[in-house]
């Protein structure tokens, strides 16, 4: 420090220099913070006037370098557009596709207040990452509406006794007021009238609620990011909202055996954020990461983009914990890679969608974090190439092959009117997103070209795109990741997610475009195809009776008849309960509502989702 110089003005430049870094979201500049504090210091020798124009300077520049790097975050079309070519020349260098780290070093994720606004008013979601928002404003028709042949069931109403008792369990996080963003769903097509969301932050809490609820014969629906596509995570009519918002910790990390315990309702991409800390990733990805919670996840048997690699939760969860209706605490949360004693009841709840219980915490297998991450996205000019590619992919790239993913070229379009991306390569009628990932670089790098190489010169692709760079890397997954956010600028979306045998698999979205002609916007084909899971979905400007009494149960039909699943992946929820029968047998279906009998007796969890009326 100069001497001489008083020391109250140093702690007003940093005070200054806290307040812009605090307002700048995007860049939490620790480096600029230091920078500041230190060349404070160094002012104290000039005149205040001088040391303030530094300042002012300093912080300026700061600005004009943080808005520029925020807008080259956000334009995926500037980026994408820089660096199309023929020649699939793989750069070496490794990579991981998440762009941006957090370096969070703690194992608590809690927001800074429990205050409304720290809330996505859409997913009602903590808006750690860019929310997966759509338009809030749009008016969404209720439910009981739209639906006006589901009758409310014989449950309680919520009476100022009930609220007060409430409070009394969970001391301010009793939600009754500016509830829009719990009582809408994601998709903008389901819309409920709780009256009241709770907002428990442990087990206990979530157990004495239930107890309650299930005495009163109140009715609930469990509620994580409200991220659900089908339904199932907004109330039908008044039931109460429990939300997982505030359960957010890290219970324990075994980084020998890679074994993460946490709470339900931490944010998926925070528990990827965490994990990397501690190299090691999270086996389930999505689009929704952002917003969806773990128990969510859970609760739907969540499938999504490393599926193909990692397999799905039912073996990647090793425990959780579940809240009966009746508020007993089923503790099965296991850490061990292997238990066979008695029945493995946590399968129950993996994929129940809130109808058996309410998941508050999970036991999770975490891979190594793969050291080397590439992604080829590759234009061709048929189906029948898609699935030439993925037999050949999975021979040529075998153990490194960690995604396929295809989109068809109205899929493309959505991306380029809708969401203003651009297409790294020319225009075909169908893509392929390829990844690998692996622990060694130059391995994984070897056998991609010389996959490439191979399809390349056998005429099964067409022309592609190869990158190793984190950013191009997160830039391609958007195009893919962000469709369904895409489709709902057409206004509504009837979205279909169906397993199906690979013969048949582009059958169905032929046979909806010539079945639906001119009646819709779009028909449009994307998915995992290397599971087997084709994303179908059809757009109109509003919702219409007509477009969906001619929908369905033809797709539901078509599917069966290809010895399909009618849901892959995002389950039943309230709008596909009652076609559950093309895919399950009676006998099947009057087991399930045994086991929802035994679980929830007086049916208070989550109504009128999942299983079918009759
Ligand atoms: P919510 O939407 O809040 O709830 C979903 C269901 O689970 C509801 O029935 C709810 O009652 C129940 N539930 C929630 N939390 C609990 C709990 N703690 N205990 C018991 N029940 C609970 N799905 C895929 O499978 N693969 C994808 O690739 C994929 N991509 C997506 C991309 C986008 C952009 C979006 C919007 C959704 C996507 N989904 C995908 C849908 C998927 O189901 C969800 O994103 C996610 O798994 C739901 O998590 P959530 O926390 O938002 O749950
Ligand atoms: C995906 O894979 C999601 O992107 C959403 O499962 C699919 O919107 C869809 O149809
Ligand atoms: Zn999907």
């Amino acid at each position: 420090m100069v001497a001489g110089v008083k020391p109250w003005p140093g702690f007003v430049y940093d005070f200054y220099a806290l307040l812009l870094i605090l307002h700048v979201p995007k860049i939490h500049s620790r480096i600029f913070e230091i920078f500041i504090c230190t060349t404070s210091n160094l002012y104290f020798g000039m005149s205040p006037m001088y040391s303030w124009g530094v300042f002012v300077l300093l912080s300026l520049v700061h600005v004009i370098m943080t808005s520029s790097v925020t807008s080259r975050m956000d334009d995926q079309s500037e980026n994408l557009a820089a660096w199309p070519f023929r020649h699939l020349k793989i750069p070496s260098g490794h990579v991981s596709r998440n762009v941006k780290k957090k370096n969070t070093g703690i194992r608590t994720f809690q927001k800074k207040s429990t205050t409304g606004s720290q809330l996505c008013q859409t997913c009602s979601g903590t808006v750690l990452r860019r929310c997966i928002q759509t338009s809030s404003t749009r008016h969404v028709e209720l439910t009981s509406v739209r639906y006006p042949d589901v009758k409310r069931g014989n449950y309680g109403s919520v009476r100022d006794s009930d609220l007060a008792t409430f409070e009394r369990l969970l001391p301010g996080r009793v939600l009754t007021d500016s509830l829009d963003g719990y009582n809408t769903d994601w998709l903008k097509t389901c819309r409920g009238a709780s009256q009241v969301v709770l907002r428990p932050k442990s087990t206990e809490e979530v157990s004495a609620i239930l107890k309650y609820c299930n005495e009163k014969k109140l009715a609930v629906v469990p509620q994580g990011g409200n991220t659900g596509l089908v339904g199932g995570s907004v109330s039908v009519f008044d039931e109460i909202v429990i939300s997982t918002q505030l359960m957010n910790s890290i219970i324990s990390l075994d980084e020998i055996s890679g074994t993460l315990v946490c709470q339900a309702g931490c944010v998926l991409a925070s528990l990827e954020d965490y994990l990397s800390n501690h190299k090691l990733t999270i086996p389930v990805d999505l689009g929704a990461k952002g917003s969806c919670h773990i128990g969510g996840n859970v609760a739907t048997n969540a499938g999504g983009v490393r599926l193909l690699r990692y397999g799905s939760l039912h073996g990647n969860v090793l425990g959780l914990e579940a809240v009966l209706a009746n508020g007993e605490v089923v503790d099965c949360l296991s850490t061990l890679r292997k238990d066979n004693t008695g029945y493995d009841l946590k399968q129950l709840f993996i994929g129940s969608e809130g109808t058996l219980g309410i998941i508050t915490a999970v036991s999770l297998n975490c891979p190594q974090k793969p050291e080397a991450v590439s992604v080829a996205f590759l234009g061709c000019e048929s189906f029948q190439s898609v699935l030439d590619i993925f037999k050949e992919s999975r021979q040529k790239l075998g153990e490194v092959l960690s995604a396929f993913e295809f989109m068809d070229s109205q899929t493309m379009t959505v991306a380029k009117e809708n969401l203003k991306l651009r297409s790294p390569i020319e225009d075909y009628p169908f893509y392929v997103l390829i990844e690998t990932s692996g622990s060694n670089g130059s391995h994984d790098e070897e056998k991609l070209s010389q996959f490439l190489e191979h399809v390349m010169g056998t005429g099964i692709v067409q022309d592609g795109t190869v990158a190793t760079e984190p950013t191009k890397i997160q830039n391609i997954w958007s195009m893919r990741e962000r469709i369904a956010e895409g489709l709902m600028h057409d206004g509504y979306c009837y979205k279909y997610d169906v397993s199906l045998p690979l013969q048949s698999f582009y059958g169905l979205v032929e046979a909806m475009r010539e079945r639906m002609g001119t009646m819709v916007t779009r028909v449009i084909g994307y998915g995992h195809v290397g599971d087997g899971n084709l994303h179908l979905n059809l757009t109109s400007p509003e919702y219409s009776t007509e477009v969906m009494d001619k929908i369905e149960p033809f797709l539901y039909d078509w599917v069966a008849n290809h010895k399909g699943s009618i849901s892959a992946e995002h389950g039943l929820g309230f709008k596909k309960k009652n076609f559950i029968y093309h895919s399950k047998s009676k006998s099947a279906v009057r087991l399930m509502k045994d086991i929802k009998h035994t679980f929830d007796p007086n049916m208070i969890l989550n109504p009128y989702k999942v299983l079918p009326d009759f």
